[in-house]
């Protein structure tokens, strides 16, 4: 039998190309669907470097106008979701946050909704009676804007814990959450938040599918930022009058910020780009190994 070990060469080679284009396809397939619905704002978590004062890199159309900067001691984790890869944000639950400053609210002013996405895994949930902020976009004591965040109620341990997604129109506004329950610990979820203004609505979805509409009561059918203007905005931890507080602890990823509302379609088109099947490495060698074989068998 005559076996050719040039082209065994260029198949395994070819197979390999295959492999690394599959991989690196699937790891762009979520960024450009977000980026397809051009978000204001768009947090990857891919900086080469989380060490205080280190650039977290907008990729949303603002771009370095509301770049973050990493703060105490948060970690980059190789821990990300479904088959996005990279690195996501890791915050201890202690003093880790990034620091976004002071310019979303004007970039997100008169939108007739907005629309908050993100990737997260919580390592702990929040004590009984505390909030842990996942992002905050100057909602605070009096501030407009909107909020991610778990809350635990004070009492029956963790099983009263919500995920939420609060928020105000103006500064007449009174807090306006829409809650679901949550409780769960290392897991990835994929959450999206909706505040629809001009239709008085809080959409939540979770993992791709409807989580909820809620009916709700916004004094302004476009946001009309307002509040203490010295209080930033964050990622992990919230800047309230009294300082940072509300420490998240686990990991965060793919956080964007859209000024209107990401549709239905659109939130399963993302979650459905994050959860593509893609060949693990053994099935590659599997797979080389049968087709070495197949090419022994028609040239043999
Ligand atoms: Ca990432
Ligand atoms: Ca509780």
């Amino acid at each position: 039998m005559n076996f050719d070990c040039h082209q065994c060469t260029v198949c395994q080679l070819a197979l390999l190309l295959l492999f690394v284009a599959g991989a690196s396809t699937a790891q762009a397939a979520y960024q450009d669907q977000v980026l397809a619905d051009s978000p204001v704002a768009y947090w990857r978590f891919e900086d080469a470097s989380s060490s205080d004062g280190s650039t977290a890199l907008n990729s949303g159309t603002t771009a370095a106008t509301n770049d973050g900067t990493y703060q105490g001691s948060t970690a980059l984790s190789s821990d990300t979701p479904g088959t996005i890869g990279g690195t996501s944000g890791d915050f201890t639950g202690s003093n880790a946050r990034v620091e976004l400053g002071t310019t979303l609210r004007s970039a997100l002013s008169g939108s007739s909704a907005i629309t908050a996405e993100l990737w997260f895994n919580a390592s702990s949930l929040p004590a009984d009676g505390s909030v842990a902020l996942l992002f905050n976009s100057f909602l605070n004591e009096t501030g407009t804007g909107l909020s991610v965040a778990l809350q635990n109620s004070a009492g029956s341990g963790s099983a009263d814990t919500v995920l939420r997604v609060a928020g105000r129109s103006t500064g007449t506004d009174s807090f306006t959450t829409g809650p679901i329950s949550y409780a769960s610990t290392d897991t990835w979820t994929h959450f999206v938040g909706v505040l629809d203004f001009a239709n008085d609505q809080i959409k939540l979805y979770v993992n791709g599918s409807s989580a909820g509409t809620i009916g709700v009561s916004f004094g302004s059918s476009t946001y009309a930022p307002s509040g203490a203007t010295s209080l930033i905005d964050s990622i992990g931890k919230q800047n309230n009058a009294s300082g940072f507080t509300n420490a998240y602890n686990g990991l965060i990823d793919e956080l964007a910020v859209y000024g209107g509302e990401l549709s239905s379609t659109r939130v399963a088109a993302h979650y459905a780009a994050a959860t593509a099947v893609v060949p693990e490495p053994a099935s590659i060698v599997a797979l080389s190994f049968g087709a070495m074989v197949l090419v022994r068998r028609r040239r043999g």
